[in-house]
């Protein structure tokens, strides 16, 4: 998805219809207004002379938390975690220049995974707008590719609507990132505010809800005829709140046919059921793989056949009809062959393919023993297999462990990017949606830190870890200062292997073993950083030191970093090599039989 494959009707709002008897505000004062119209309660944000009338009107606004980060990189990315774990649009607030540009990779980054934004820019005033002004750029120039929606409001009378607007844009359709640029005479000049019921919307974007009924009695036909179905769902089934996962849970459950999910998706169906098969795709389970490889009829809902997915394009899961339900048109039909596009809300859809399942009355679920026979087999051979060790801490089972000592809590998880993302997805089980926040699609190291400290704010009750890589945290170490200025206990698990392991793996299958700049050299003590950042630091180098470090860290009121030993050398499997299909896996030493490990189900594989 880009910027340029959306419809032409994004662009600029109409000017908003004459209100008479508007109240009449400062440029800033709108902005506030605004924001608290729009619900927002929170807002993550840095400040500069381009966006000081912003700041100046918050000074005198306690309904509005604003979250003062330490890099606006960092601001998006703690949005976006807002975001994510509530359904809500993530508010970010930034100067112009330098403080717009560091914006941009956690613009980017949810863009690619869909979180709704609104981020608001200072601007050089209008007439030194093109002068190579102090801290000038093309903010909108430089984020058209990577938002949903930009727009430069050179008048005062405009910016209300286009913050309204901004965020009906954002949070609708496919949720993504909008940027509203305000230069800084447009902050102070007076002009009308009008409430988010008196803005026309703009003309043209009306995403559809609801799938026509000619293709979802196509779908349930497809499904009820099919001997092997699955399930592949993804973010958009998070997208779509709750009530998507719950009208799943039901489809799945009424129709027999096993799930999977993509990185993005998980949560959406419980990793006790056992119709989950796991996560799908270069990281994913054996038997979900395999399943996805081998059934005849895919039910995609709300996943887009990313890359990581798929594998080899042409061997992707070549005997199967598939159903792709998108709430953007342009994503079906985008990557595979679609039998049957249903474009509409991943909740409201599948809504529809349920009632439309039980007043056909179903269809014998007999029929799909064989298929879960052969999906036993799969599961049988443990693909998650690692030898264990009593020596070194082994990053599979640190998770184990972080997940065994958090059941029953209130736990959010976000990580940064890497090998312990991928073993996050592995073996820590999520039953509910909005608990797992990572960086899919754009993979960005930096991301997670300032993403718990987002789902932290938005969740002050909650058990919120970042699972870290020693290498990624050192991308937004500094926001370890944010979480202590705004007591949020956020808890930081580093496994510490050294390396900038999934970069030393891809070296070490495909690159010959030349380790080329992968190791990472000169790092700090993690636990001296900590504390110097007036957090608790611990560490564990040994596995009869790992349950006890993890309960402190869990039991620490603050924010903690635990620095955590693992094994060097250890890689991620299963891996489906880039260019290869989905039944051509790479398995560990031990993705045999011989582990003793469980899987994130719990199940024990022998
Ligand atoms: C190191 C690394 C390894 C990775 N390995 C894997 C892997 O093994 N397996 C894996 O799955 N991913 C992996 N990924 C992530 C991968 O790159 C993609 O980000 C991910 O697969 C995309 O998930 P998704 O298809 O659910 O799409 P998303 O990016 O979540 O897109 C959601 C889709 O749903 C649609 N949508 C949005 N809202 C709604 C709604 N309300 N209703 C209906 N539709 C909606 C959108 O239009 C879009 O098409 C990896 C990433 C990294 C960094
Ligand atoms: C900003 C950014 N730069 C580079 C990369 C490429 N990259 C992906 S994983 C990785 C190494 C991550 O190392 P670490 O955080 O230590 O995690 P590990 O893989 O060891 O678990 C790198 C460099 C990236 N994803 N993001």
């Amino acid at each position: 998805m880009t910027a340029l494959s959306r419809p032409a009707t994004l662009q600029a709002p109409p000017p908003p219809a004459p209100a008479s008897d508007a109240e009449v505000l400062s440029g800033a004062e709108i902005v506030v207004r605004a924001l608290l119209d729009q619900g927002v309660t929170t807002l993550f944000g840095y400040p500069g002379g381009a966006v000081l009338p912003i700041y100046d009107a918050l000074f005198h606004e306690p309904r509005l938390r604003h979250v003062l980060v330490r890099h606006e990189q960092a601001a998006a990315h703690a949005a976006e975690g807002y975001a994510r774990s509530t359904g809500r649009a993530g508010v970010v607030l930034v100067t112009s220049g330098p403080g717009a540009t560091n914006t941009v990779t956690g613009i980017v980054d949810a863009l690619m995974d869909s979180v709704p934004l609104v981020v608001i820019t200072g601007q050089v005033p209008t007439h030194l707008i093109g002068s190579d002004a102090f801290q000038e750029c093309d903010t909108v120039g430089i984020t058209r590719t990577c938002t949903k929606h930009n727009v430069l409001v050179k008048d005062v009378r405009d910016l209300a609507s286009a913050l309204h607007e901004a965020f009906r844009i954002a949070t609708t359709g496919r949720p993504g990132p909008v940027l509203v640029d305000i230069p800084k005479d447009v902050q102070f000049a007076q002009g009308p505010y009008l409430r988010p019921d008196q803005v026309r919307p703009t003309h043209g974007y009306r995403p559809r809800r609801r799938a026509e009924p000619s293709k979802v009695a196509q779908a349930v036909e497809m499904l009820a005829e099919a001997k092997r179905p699955i399930f592949y769902t993804g973010g958009g089934v998070i997208n779509a709140g709750p009530q998507a996962s719950a009208a799943l849970r039901a489809f799945a459950r009424e129709t027999g046919a096993p799930v999977t999910s993509t990185l993005l998706g998980l949560g959406a169906f419980p990793a006790s059921d056992p119709q989950w098969l796991g996560m799908v795709g270069m990281h994913g389970a054996y038997e979900a793989n395999h399943a996805m490889h081998d059934c005849d009829v895919m039910v995609a809902i709300g996943a887009r056949f990313d890359d990581r997915v798929t594998g080899r394009i042409d061997a992707f899961s070549p005997g199967s009809r598939k159903i792709h339900i998108d709430i953007d048109p342009s994503s079906i039909g985008k990557v595979v062959r679609t039998e049957a596009g249903l474009v509409g809300d991943a909740g409201e859809v599948t809504a529809q393919l349920l009632e439309l399942w039980r007043a056909r009355g179903g269809a014998d679920l007999a029929r799909l023993k064989p298929w879960w026979r052969r999906i036993e087999g799969w599961r049988s051979r443990n693909g998650f297999g690692y030898r264990p060790s009593a020596e070194e801490i082994k990053p599979q089972h640190a998770i184990q462990r972080l997940a065994a000592l958090t059941r029953g809590r209130d736990v959010r998880i976000s990580t940064e990017v890497g090998q312990h993302q991928m073993w996050a997805a592995q073996f820590f089980p999520f039953e509910e949606p909005n608990r797992w926040m990572t960086s899919g699609g754009l993979g960005t190291m930096g991301y997670g830190l300032p993403a718990a400290i987002g789902v932290q704010v938005a969740h002050p009750e909650s058990l919120v870890i970042d699972i870290a890589g020693e290498a990624s945290i050192q991308m937004n170490i500094q926001e370890l200062a944010t979480a202590l200025q705004h007591r949020l206990p956020v808890k930081v698990f580093i496994l510490n292997n050294q390396w900038m392991g999934m970069v030393r793996q891809w070296q070490s299958l495909l690159h010959g073993g030349r380790y080329s700049h992968s190791y990472s050299e000169s790092l700090p003590d993690f636990v001296k950083l900590a504390e110097a950042y007036g957090a608790l630091g611990l560490r564990a180098e040994r596995p009869e030191a790992l349950d006890d470090a993890i309960r402190r860290m869990i039991d620490h009121p603050g924010p903690v970093v635990l620095d955590c030993h693992v094994s060097k050398d250890e890689n991620c499997f299963p891996m489906i090599p880039s260019g290869k299909a989905h039944n051509e896996m790479l398995l560990g030493e031990d993705g045999g039989e011989l582990s003793q490990a469980i899987d994130p189900a719990g199940r024990r594989l022998v």
